[in-house]
This record gives structure tokens, sequence and C-alpha cells, in this order.
């Protein structure tokens, strides 16, 4: 059979396999025959998920040989290998984007059509699969893809949750979370191996035995056993046929342990550890930007590090490549200290189940990691009392012992006896019980660490890691975040793609930077208003997207002002509310006000626990109520809460935005992602100088941005004077009726008490800081007011955002941190490869 070309037309069905032709004759076979062989359907019975499954597996087919040269040519090759490990990936649906990646949407579209269905139907039936919480989760789902794309060998390694993150639904103006059963219909897009399954050991105790060689070894005798099964996905680059996997694992009772129970007549014993066992990968922890210090969190962690190294040596074994040369096989990045323990454990393997000295086991470690810090939040640090770390991980604990007091002893050597130096340094906390800390472990055990936006880069070395930098300022860099232009432009906004192409040709999709070409058409009316056209179509769907789940009806011609991101005090939708209420005000002293007519739309999940978020919803809920229902105000003002925002229901929101809200307190936002992803859609951000605000800015022009509030300095400073909150509120009428009206029960049907705790941190200590940037804001918003009437102007504008966006492709990141963190280079790889790969 002759291999299709990857990118060719129909080559006729007479020579397209079934498996892998992407002609459209063939397509319709192929998918009318995964109907009846996989699903067993006939058409007159077959259910739209089951069109949506025959789909998928028409798809996957097509994935799967690319997969398997693909690791045929890297066995081969023993090619350097990129081990990217994160305790999420928000992945967001597979379907839409393996078609765009596969270069056979508009082909799949016509078989679709032609057997009378509609495509975007199907795409819509696709669960998603929620492993992740927000930026850091989805940062990694689109770091794979940038890895896919430029043909790095990639393995990503994470924990297959049986329930990702929770579905948000409204009640009441409240949030009630649902479990996510993602996996409830089958998950078309993963293949189990449990071939490849390892044990990992938990509690117990270590012990020393002596070897074959009459050397001492320690030995951890655990109090449990767990099995790692693993399920593997494929991650499809762009018009390439690198098909890179994502290995996630599921924790399994191992066989022998339900036998022994068994044997001894407890059935019902053997079925709880079997019950326990798998409640290891059961949930996902909601919390973003704060850790809870609970036992199954850091199991889940170990848990996952431990298959992933294990997994590892499986494959340099299978190479036959010297462990000694570990590093050179894989370079291992930890996404935030969720992974950080594999430090420890990379040692251990080495030491006890691979018996090598300390010395080259240390130097191998540091060469194998990178880590990269994406919060500067103090609740986010991770760290864990020694009585749980020590019940769970006895063996780790001794390592990190070992490995602080080896490294306290070059700081002693460096900078002598600074008793409080050396405290702040330890990987163990002292001062308040006793921890582990455990960015201070991944900055020991790496070669390099890096934050996730120049500002937040120089405030890690400045604050947080200051004294890290001290100590080994030649480990410190930036990667600034960047976000994956084939889903957040070309699949999102495929109106504003074609427009794009058809200027410019599609160069841009593999080189962000080309985009830059389309300045030219900045004032070309034709340009423009086809711009304009685009945007305003975007917005009719989202329009009647929120009619449809919100039952508010918006204008699509008002300016639509969208804040989408999780619910955060440091995020400040409060302060989006404290304008939104302002706006009404106006309108109600004076109804004849002709102001730019909004739609302030708002998305975003709170963590279960984190009360003042929840009343941050049902705050934005009530103005909402209020506002939409007031005959005075009619189309010129609407506020919008749009439930269970999640990577499918975003994907329509950024192409639909006017205006991007980016208004955290300067110093706290570590990078944002959004704040990409609405600019290159042409949005105009209204933002402070915080997290990649700052390159975005320099990026588009100050221009072409909305700049408001503090600075990192203003903030601290502020802070050091004295910060009176309260004397912001008495002096400002506007900002004090607004408060007042929430105080006083306007929003909440004469109920004072619903809102105080909120009203009572932003008069008393207001730690983020929205009152001293009320007015600076306000002002800000009404000079987008202003702009928005030039249309012209406007239009420009906003072809200039998308027309300067290149630097934030996810492919510029990962270019970045190729060449200066994992040292790999491309493996292209050839259709017709060998068939001999394995994992
Ligand atoms: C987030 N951090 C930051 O808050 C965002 O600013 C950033 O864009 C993303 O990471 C990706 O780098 C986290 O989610 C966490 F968990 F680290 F707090």
């Amino acid at each position: 059979i002759q291999e299709p070309q990857l990118q060719g037309q129909d080559v006729g069905m007479q020579c397209e396999d079934d498996r892998t032709g992407i002609g459209v004759e063939t397509l319709k076979r192929a998918f009318l025959d995964n109907l009846f062989y996989v699903q067993g359907k006939f058409p007159a019975l077959a259910t739209k998920h089951d069109y949506y499954m025959a789909l998928a597996y028409t798809v996957r087919d097509r994935l799967l040989q690319r997969w398997v040269n693909t690791a045929a040519i890297y066995t081969q090759e023993g090619s350097r290998t990129v081990a990217y490990l994160s305790a999420e990936f928000l992945m967001g649906p597979h379907l839409g984007n393996n078609l765009i990646n596969l270069g056979i949407y508009n082909q799949v579209q016509q078989a679709m059509t032609e057997l009378k269905l509609d495509l975007k139907e199907l795409l819509a039936k696709e669960e998603e699969p929620g492993l992740g919480n927000g930026g850091l989760g989805r940062l990694a789902a689109c770091y794979l893809d940038s890895l896919a794309s430029l043909e790095i060998p990639t393995l990503g390694y994470g924990i297959r949750y049986e329930f990702g993150i929770f579905d948000q639904i409204i009640r009441n103006g409240w949030q009630v979370e649902k479990t996510d059963k993602w996996l409830r219909y089958g998950n078309p897009w993963e293949i189990a191996r449990p071939e490849w399954a390892v044990s990992v050991k938990f509690g117990g105790r270590t012990e020393a035995h002596k070897n074959a060689q009459g050397r001492y070894q320690v030995r951890w005798v655990p109090h449990k056993v767990v099995l790692g099964i693993p399920y593997d996905t494929p991650i499809l680059g762009y018009k390439v046929n690198t098909a890179n996997t994502l290995r996630l694992w599921k924790a399994e009772a191992p066989e022998s342990f339900d036998f022994e129970a068994f044997n001894r007549g407890n059935y019902y014993g053997a079925v709880d550890q079997k019950v326990t066992s798998e409640n290891l990968t059961k949930v996902l922890y909601p919390n973003d930007e704060t850790y809870e210090g609970k036992q199954l969190r850091l199991e889940q962690q170990y848990f996952f590090v431990s298959c992933a190294l294990q997994d590892m040596l499986r494959i340099m074994l299978r190479q036959k490549l010297p462990l000694e040369q570990f590093h050179e096989k894989f370079a291992v990045q930890l996404n935030d200290t969720h992974p950080a323990i594999a430090v420890a454990e990379l040692m251990r393997l080495l030491l006890d189940e691979h018996e090598m000295d300390w010395e080259p086991a240390w130097e191998i470690t540091q060469k194998t990691f990178g880590y990269t810090n994406h919060t500067l939040l103090p609740e986010a640090l991770e760290k864990w009392s020694l009585k749980l770390f020590s019940s769970l991980l006895p063996r780790h604990l001794e390592i990190i012992y070992e490995i602080n007091w080896r490294f306290l002893e070059q700081v002693r050597h460096k900078f002598g006896t600074d008793e409080g130096r050396i405290g702040r340094l330890s990987l163990i906390d002292e001062n308040d019980g006793k921890f582990v800390r455990m960015a201070h472990l991944a900055c020991v055990g790496s070669h390099r660490i890096n934050g996730v936006a120049e500002l937040h880069s120089e405030l890690l070395k400045k604050t947080t890691l200051l004294d890290f930098y001290e100590f080994f300022p030649e480990k410190f860099t930036n990667v600034t975040n960047g976000v994956t232009p084939r889903r957040w432009i070309v699949l999102s906004n495929p109106k504003l793609a074609n427009l794009i192409t058809s200027c410019i040709g599609d160069s841009w999709i593999k080189h962000l930077e080309d985009v830059q070409q389309i300045e030219t058409f900045a004032q070309d009316p034709g340009f423009q208003k086809e711009w304009q056209q685009i945007k305003r179509e975007n917005k009719v769907n989202v329009a009647s997207i929120l009619l449809d789940r919100t039952g508010v009806k918006v204008d699509p011609d008002s300016l639509f002002d969208i804040q989408v991101k999780r619910i955060h005090q440091y995020k400040r939708q409060h302060l989006n509310i404290l304008h939104a209420i302002t706006l009404y005000n106006q309108i109600k002293q004076n109804p004849n006000l002709d102001i730019t007519p909004r739609t302030l739309i708002f998305a975003g999940k709170a963590a279960p626990g984190y009360y003042i978020a929840k009343l941050i919803i049902k705050l934005i809920d009530s103005v909402a109520d209020v506002v939409n229902k007031d005959p005075d105000i009619g189309d010129r003002l609407k506020v919008v809460f749009l439930p269970d925002y999640n990577v499918k229901n975003s994907q329509p929101i950024y192409p639909a935005a006017d205006l991007s809200e980016q208004i955290s307190t300067a110093g706290k936002e570590a990078s944002g992602t959004g704040n990409m992803k609405f600019a290159m859609n042409g949005a105009l951000t209204i933002g402070t100088l915080d997290g990649a605000n700052i390159e975005i800015r320099n990026a588009v022009g100050a221009e072409n941005f909305f700049l408001f509030g503090l600075t990192t300095e203003d903030v601290g400073a502020l802070r050091l004077t004295g910060y009176r909150p309260w004397e912001y509120y008495e002096a400002n009428p506007q900002l004090k009726q607004a408060i007042d009206q929430i105080a006083s029960g306007y929003f909440s049907h004469g109920d004072r008490r619903l809102f105080k705790p909120l009203v009572d941190l932003l008069l008393d200590k207001d730690p983020f800081m929205l009152m001293a940037d009320y007015q600076p804001y306000i002002d800000c918003q009404q000079q987008v007011s202003q702009t928005y009437r030039d249309r012209d102007r406007w239009l420009q504008m906003s072809i200039l955002n998308t027309a300067r966006m290149g630097k934030f492709s996810s492919d510029r990141a990962i270019r970045e941190y190729c060449q200066q963190i994992w040292k790999v280079k491309p493996v292209p790889v050839q259709l017709a490869a060998a068939k001999t790969g394995d994992g």
C-alpha cells in the first residue's frame, strides 16, 4: 500500500487505506465502518455520541501510524528526550485539535456534511479531560502541542484522575460543584499499557543490608505497594509526522496483595485494599494557587513521579543505555513543585536500586532537572510536615537530610556561618513546626530555575528565592509563557484565521512572528471591514451562548468587556464589579446619559473551600440581577456570569472580546496566559503592569494598551508607609456609594450580612489594594469607552494587537526551553519508518 501524502489532496480511493487515507470518500467509509464495528450501531440507531465516537476512532486511526513511527524513530536513534512532569494537563477536547494538526478539518467537515451530519455538533459531544485547574495545567497542554509541532522527542508524565476539575453550576447565584465524570462514556484517545505497569511503595521503614559486594546499602521495607498503570494519549504536532506521548498513570491494587487477604479468607479486606489503592488517582485537588497539606495529595505527587522515573529507567535499559547517561537521555522539567519529590526519588533509585555512589548520583540528578516556578503567592509554596513526610516516604526523608547537610556545608563554605541565611536556605523549615520545603528541594536539585514572565523572574530573584539567587545566580533564568496559535486562533477563531491566511499565507500558524505582515493591512478599509465583520459574528455567537446558558439577552453591538479566569482575590474580579456598579449609578443618576453600551462577561471557578472567592461569584450574580432587570438601564449595560468555565467553553469567548480584563494587583500574577489568547484574537487589554502584561504592552505598543494602576514598587512602598483603604473610600463619593450599596443590601434584597465579609475586608485590610486602584481604573475605563466610539481607531488598534503578538506563541517559549535549559534538538519523523518501536 502506498503511503498517502500527509498534506495531499484526495489521492483517490483506490490507493487509500481505510485507516490512513484522508480523502473524503475514504473518511466516510472509515467512519461508517467504525460506527458499525466499534460502536455496534447502524445509522438508524446511532446517537450523536455514537457518531462522535466513530469519528474519534477514524481520526485516531490516522494518528496511530504517526505515533508508532515516531516511537520507532526515537528508539532507533536513542533520541534525547524531554520529560515534562506535571500534576496537571488541561488538554481540552482532542478531536478538533487533531483535525487541525492532521490538516484534515475541511475534508472531515465535508465528509460529515455528505452524511447529513454537522461536525460542530459532533465536536460538542466530546467530554473534555479537565485534568487541571487553570493556567499551570493549560500551559502544560500548550507546551505539549508546541513540542510535537517542533518535532522534539517528548514524554508528558502526569496523573490520570478519574474525576478532573469539578463542573460548576450556579444555583441562586452560588457556585455548586458537581463531580466531573469525564470517563463515563469511554475515552477513545487513550490506550492502556498494562505491560509497562510499575510498583510504587509507601510508608514502612528502612533498614541496612549488605549487597553482593559486601557493601552496606539501604533497603526500604514499605507498608503498602500500589501499581501504576500507564495510559497513553498521542499528541500530534501541527502538520508534521511527530506524535509524542502523554503518559498518565492510574493507581491500582497489586494482585498479590489481594491474594494474601483473600487466602486468609478476608474477602472484604482484599477488596478494601483495592478501593484504597484506587483512591489515589480518583480526584484532582481543585485548589489553584494554594495547597492543602493533605496526605493523599503527597501520595499522588510521589506516585506519578515514581512511575515516571521508573518508566524512564525502563526505557534506558531497553535501549541498552548505561544509567550514568540518564541526564544525557532525559531532560526532566518540574512544572512547579508538585513533582519536586522527583529529586529525592531519582537519588533513591540510583543509590538503592542501582547501587550507585552518592557523588555521581547527585551529579546526574542535578544535571537532569529543571524547575519552573509559577507563583510568588506564599500560600502556594508547598511544604509537608515532617510527621506526614516521614510516615509516607521514610527513605526520601533520609535522602533529603543528606542533600540538605551537604548543601548547607557548601553554603557555610561560601558565606561562613550566617545562621540566619542557613535557616532561610535549609530544605527543612523549623520556624513553626517542622516542614520539608519543596521549592528548596527543587532549587537545589535542578541546574536551571525559571520564572514565567520577565517581571516574575526578576521578583523571584529579589524576593522568594533571593537566598538561592545569591548562592547560585547562574541557575536563574526566565522563559516567558506562550500559548499555541493552533488551538487559540485556528481552532477557536477559524474566520479570523482564514482572513489572515488569505492575506499573508499560512506560515504564521507555525511561525507566529509572521502575523506581523498583516500590519500593512491595518489601515486598509476593506480589510478593516472584514476584521470588524468577523468580530461581530463571533460576538453574535457568544450572545447566543449567553442567552442559551443564562437567559440574559445581550447586544452584540455593545462593547464586550470580558474577564475569564479562576476567581481569586488577587485577580480582582471585584474591582471589575465596582466598575459595573459605578456605570450603573452614573446611568441611574442621569437616565439620558450617552455612554458606550457595554456587556460585562465573567466566567471562572472558585476553589470549593475559598469562601471569599465564592462570595465574589455571588456578588457578580447579584449585581447582574439588579442591573439586567432595571428598565432605566436598558441595553446600555449588561452583566453576565457564564457558568462552568473550561477549555471547551472558553474557545468561543476569546474571539468575541473587545476588551480583555487583566487587572491583578501588580506583582501577584506570575504571567497570565489568557491575556495572550485575548490579544491574539484582536481584543485590547485593560491591565496593570503585572506578569506578561508588561511584555504584551511592549510588543503591541503603549498606545494600543490601556494601562492603569499601582506598579509593584508602588504596592511595596504603600504597604511600608501604611496603607489605609478607608481613606480612599471616604475621599471618593463614587467609590463610597458603590461600597455602601453592597453593604446596605442594595444588591441582596436588603440583606446586609451577605456581603459584609467582603466589604469589611476591603475597608479594613484590602490586601489587594482595590481601593487605591479604583479611581485610576475607572478613569482608564472611561478612556476605553471614548476610544471604542472611534470605530476606525479601535479597529486599527485591534489589528495591531493581533499583528504584534508573535512573541507569545508557545513555539517561541519551547524553543527557548530547548536552547537554554534542555539542550535538545528536533528529530523529524518520516512516515515510512521502521516498525520496531517501543514506548
Ligand atoms: C499560574 N500558577 C500563574 O498564576 C499564572 O500567572 C501563570 O500564567 C500560570 O501559572 C502558568 O505559568 C499556578 O497555577 C500555580 F499553581 F503555580 F499557582
